[in-house]
């Protein structure tokens, strides 16, 4: 919550509430370009900060192993209906803690420990939950990988079904984390029925554009569609998993009691009011505005002689290649860090540098979007990054594009 609703915490613990000031400074002073990150509104917020976070819930609405949960049967039941109708799906748990939850109680429901799952590589723009040897995913199940094509840089659908043919998955997983161009589910759905695996889409990035029209619909071609609240979807973090009827019973038992314990129920009631947020129309045209400003940030990056990983954008994210400027994405992410603007290092495709080093950034347009950005802020934002990048040992060019971005957000409140 606000700093204004602190002030039982302010009796107590004054060092959290340092944080949670220092938080909001930071939210308040600084551009956020991380391409998962946005700003829930405050309606949210006092959901997810309610005492609703007192209930202990194990169980579903109407079937719970405690007493007591009428009130939280209600909050669970509007976030299940709201989340069916916005969707248009059959069938919804909003139960998981978050997207790498999610992800596990589809494949827990789609998978016996040991099958074959044929994902995105983490390298190609995929996420860890997609197979990683680090990661359960790649642990318990037998994952092999897809990337993109080396010279577009974008998905080869034709190679994808060559290698689903030789692996003969029991699911394929379509959905990526930095991965700036839409998907093809009905290519995805061709190449499962193919093999006769499932599909499984992992929308957690760009679910809200799903919502706003600007990005294909997974739900019509998949047996599971995974994703968050907290990304384009501007809500509580967490996680959801939309699927089939059929499908439903085995899905809540992989949530619970296979992957979860006792629900989140303030999380549940604020993924509720998210859901409702975005029923309203003006989130369709918030949605369009985030790829408007993508397309347009991206546009700039690539006049100022960057290279555009894949040459372009059609989501909410682009990556930019940095081997040209001889710098590593780290140092692109510290020396925006310390002029106010905040992004991440990122591998590009076939990068071959470690992920703590990386030879790309990925910048998304959520959080500036949630602000008020335009696709006309966007030439001044993107000149702030390039002459940062560009001028990365002049502390005097830092200095003045600190204070002209520290300006450029001041036009933008936020709470
Ligand atoms: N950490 C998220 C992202 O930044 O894409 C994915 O889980």
């Amino acid at each position: 919550m606000l700093e204004s609703h602190l002030s039982a915490l302010e009796g107590f613990d004054r060092e959290v509430v340092q944080a949670v000031r220092m938080e909001l400074e930071r939210e308040r002073t600084r551009i956020n370009l991380i391409a998962s990150e946005n700003y829930a509104s405050l309606a949210v917020l006092e959901a997810q900060g309610s005492i609703l976070t007192n209930k202990y819930a194990e169980g579903y609405p109407g079937k719970r192993y405690y007493s007591g949960c009428e009130p939280v049967d209600m909050a669970e039941s509007l976030a299940i209906e709201r989340a069916k109708e916005l969707f248009g799906c059959e069938y919804a748990n909003v139960q998981p803690h978050a997207g790498a939850q999610a992800n596990m109680a589809a494949y827990l429901t789609a998978l016996q420990p040991g099958e074959t799952v044929l994902a995105m590589d983490l390298r190609c723009g995929g996420h860890l939950t997609h197979g990683s040897p680090a990661n359960f995913s790649g642990q318990f199940y037998r994952a092999v990988h897809y990337g993109v094509d080396r010279r577009t840089e974008m998905l080869d659908y034709d190679a994808i079904a060559k290698l689903a043919e030789v692996e003969r998955p029991r699911l394929i997983v379509a959905g990526a984390s930095a991965y700036p161009r839409a998907l093809d589910f009905e290519a995805f759905r061709r190449i499962a029925d193919s093999v006769e695996a499932k599909l499984m889409v992992d929308m957690a990035h760009f679910g809200g554009l799903v919502v706003g029209g600007v990005h294909p619909d997974p739900v019509p071609h998949s047996d599971f569609v995974t994703g968050t609240t907290h990304k384009t979807m501007r809500g509580p973090r967490g996680g959801f998993v939309l699927t089939k009827d059929e499908h439903g019973a085995a899905l809540d038992a992989a949530v619970f009691p296979g992957a979860q314990g006792g629900p989140l129920m303030h999380v549940i009631a604020a993924k509720a009011v998210c859901f409702k947020e975005a029923m309203a129309p003006e989130f369709k045209a918030y949605q369009e505005t985030i790829v408007a400003n993508a397309r347009a940030l991206c546009d700039k990056m690539a006049s100022e002689g960057f290279r555009i990983v894949s040459g372009g954008t059609e989501t909410h994210l682009f990556l930019i290649d940095l081997t040209q400027q001889q710098i590593s994405g780290r140092q692109a992410q510290d020396v925006l860090e310390s002029v106010g603007i905040t992004a991440n290092m990122n591998e590009i495709p076939y990068d071959d540098t470690p992920p703590t080093v990386t030879r790309g950034i990925r910048l998304g347009t959520p959080a500036v979007t949630t602000r008020g950005m335009k696709p006309e802020h966007m030439d001044a934002l993107g000149g702030l990054i390039s002459r940062a990048l560009k001028n990365m040992n002049d502390d005097s060019v830092l200095d003045w594009v600190r204070a002209e971005a520290r300006d450029l957000i001041g036009n933008f409140p936020l709470y």
